[in-house]
């Protein structure tokens, strides 16, 4: 019995990825088109939003950018595609991008049910919740009956009921898909309550209060109610695609730990450090292995940074944003960026 029932839902995963499940296939489309194509949010400050030219910016455009870095030795050949959460797997899973790059939690459904595989975590996030200072409130546990804005198809959804009724507490969910929207209906007063990724609230609070209304009229509460692992993901079957977003962003966290920067890259091709050496390709095996240049990861560190120089640039103590590195402060010092060995 139990054996028909795993059939059954292997039988269902392969349904819905059928097409795509062939090893090599999702990186011949990219190379064949020049391009890598990557979903990514409709616009939130720090992590990606096209800036005043239309040129996408932020930590989660520097994952495309780091996947291009290898593929193509550019990190420009990327076309950005402005997804909502809910239309997010879809366009995934048909095909119109390869890849996401957006604030979206790995989670075990998604994984699985979806037909999605998830890289290395780009951002280790938690779920919180956004208020007016003036009301008042210092704890999510004095949210009692509040009217709160969410966004669906997101774990934020999920993780709000779960929240509210294991603390025994009522609220009025107020559902937008458009970010625009869903912070347009918080700022304008219709709920007391913003609820998304704690990133999110730093960024909306940074970036979108409508004059006269500013930053600091508002304040992300303590509570960090859920994990949100962010993470690239990509359609399950092309291992190769995958093993190289994953290695583009273990590439940017190596050579933090190893002090490799965009500015000094130059210099470090002069090192006898072992482990530089076979990062940088100067001892060649590496690309090799990937199927790429030996240049890919140079070629990363050079034209995107270190994730160390990302995180400072687009939402770090160098941004508007302000954030802590916190858990995402490298495991030698605390934190749980940590890459796996390149060797
Ligand atoms: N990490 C949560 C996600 C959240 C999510 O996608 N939230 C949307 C709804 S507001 C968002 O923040 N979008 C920002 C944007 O598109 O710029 C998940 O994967 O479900």
């Amino acid at each position: 019995m139990g054996r028909f029932l795993n059939a059954a839902a292997i039988g269902c995963v392969v349904l819905s990825v059928s097409g795509t499940a062939w090893a090599g296939k999702d990186l011949d489309t990219v190379k064949a088109r020049g391009q890598l194509v990557c979903g990514t949010m409709e616009g939130t400050a720090g992590f990606a939003r096209a800036d005043s030219q239309g040129k996408w910016v932020g930590l989660d455009v520097d994952v495309c950018r780091a996947v291009a870095a290898t593929i193509f030795g550019d990190s420009e050949k990327v076309k950005y595609v402005p997804l909502s959460a809910q239309q997010r797997f879809t366009a995934l899973q048909s095909g119109e991008v390869d890849m996401l790059s957006n604030n979206t939690t790995a989670t075990l459904t998604r994984d699985t049910v979806l037909g999605l595989d998830f890289g290395a975590v780009t951002y280790y996030d938690g779920q919180g919740f956004l208020v007016n200072k003036k009301l008042g409130v210092k704890s999510a546990k004095e949210l009692e009956g509040a009217t709160v804005c969410v966004a669906p198809g997101t774990t934020t959804e999920l993780n709000l009921a779960d929240y509210f009724r294991a603390n025994k507490m009522t609220f009025k969910p107020v559902v937008i898909e458009k970010v625009d929207e869903v912070r347009a209906a918080f700022f304008s007063g219709r709920c007391d309550v913003y609820t998304n990724d704690s990133s999110s609230l730093y960024a909306t609070r940074a970036a979108n209060p409508p004059p006269p209304l500013t930053p600091e009229d508002f304040v992300v509460l303590p509570e960090i109610i859920s994990k949100e692992p962010l993470a690239p993901a990509f359609r399950h079957g092309d291992n190769q695609f995958g093993d190289i977003v994953r290695w583009s962003q273990y590439a940017m966290v190596d050579a933090e730990e190893n002090g490799i920067t965009s500015k000094n890259v130059d210099e470090m091709l002069k090192t006898e450090n072992p482990s530089i050496k076979r990062l940088l390709g100067v001892t060649p095996g590496m690309g090799k292995a990937l199927g790429v240049d030996e240049k890919w990861a140079y070629n990363i560190i050079k034209q995107v940074g270190n994730y160390g120089e990302s995180f400072e640039r687009n939402v770090g103590m160098g941004s508007p944003l302000k954030i802590v590195r916190g858990l995402n402060a490298l495991w030698k010092n605390g934190g749980l960026q940590y890459a796996e060995p390149i060797r």
